[in-house]
């Protein structure tokens, strides 16, 4: 069955005085759908944090995003090739790993590793030095004991693309401040672990993202657990 997007543009935006948004909302994945293996080695478990908030990732960039929004013109359009290219060569399909190389075009590599945030807020300016029209990966593998409705919320600075088990969730491409729960994103998710993907670009300034798994009531989901 072919999956229904949703598009939500412009009205809400405009009037928080974002004029370059866009959020794309695909259908999450249903129960039952096929979860991808996790590899060997994995780190974990760890615990998300009280409020759900995961702070154990593995972590890959910084990629080049040229073609950001020129500055002080906050009503041109946004290209923001780094963000709308697929820099893994197939994301939807992409296993990431600890120690594991991605190319970079025009030469270079970028190593994903596992990184540990000190806080709710993975702050991406904190873990890379060149942080202006730039790109990165994180992922992590979530585990729970029983199929459970979530609820999983994400902020961005600025915008966002995540997947989970190689499926598309959302696209939202907005320059923005972070806060939480900017993006509530609810399905099912069965038991088991399940990869978590999510890509982040930044046009300048702050650069930060933060994901927490809640029952939708918004208390941590149970017995919830952490691998990178
Ligand atoms: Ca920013």
């Amino acid at each position: 069955m072919k999956h229904a997007i949703a598009l939500a543009m412009a009205a809400a935006f405009l009037a928080a005085g974002c004029k370059s948004a866009l959020k794309e909302e695909a259908k999450p994945p249903a129960a039952g759908a096929a979860q991808p293996a996790a590899p060997a080695g994995l780190k974990g478990p760890f615990q998300a944090d009280a409020d759900g908030f995961i702070r154990n990732w593995l972590f890959a960039g910084p990629f080049p995003n040229p073609g950001g929004r020129p500055q002080g013109d906050e009503n041109a359009p946004t290209a923001c090739r780094g963000f709308a290219a697929d820099l893994l060569k197939g994301e939807a399909q992409y296993v990431p790993q600890a120690g594991k190389e991605v190319p970079k075009d025009g030469g270079g590599k970028v190593v994903w590793k596992a990184i540990v945030s000190d806080s709710d807020t993975v702050d991406i300016a904190s873990l890379i030095d060149s942080t202006d029209d730039t790109v990165i990966y994180a992922a992590c593998w979530v585990e729970l004991e029983k199929d459970t409705d979530v609820e999983i919320r994400v902020g961005s600075d600025d915008g966002n693309k995540i997947w989970i088990d190689h499926k598309p969730v959302a696209v939202v491409h907005e320059h923005r401040a972070i806060s939480a729960d900017q993006d509530v994103h609810k399905m099912k998710l069965t038991a088991g672990k399940h990869l978590l993907m999510i890509k982040v670009d930044n046009d300048w300034g702050g650069f930060a993202f933060c994901v927490r798994i809640v029952t939708p009531d918004g208390k941590k989901a149970p017995n919830l657990k952490i691998w990178n």
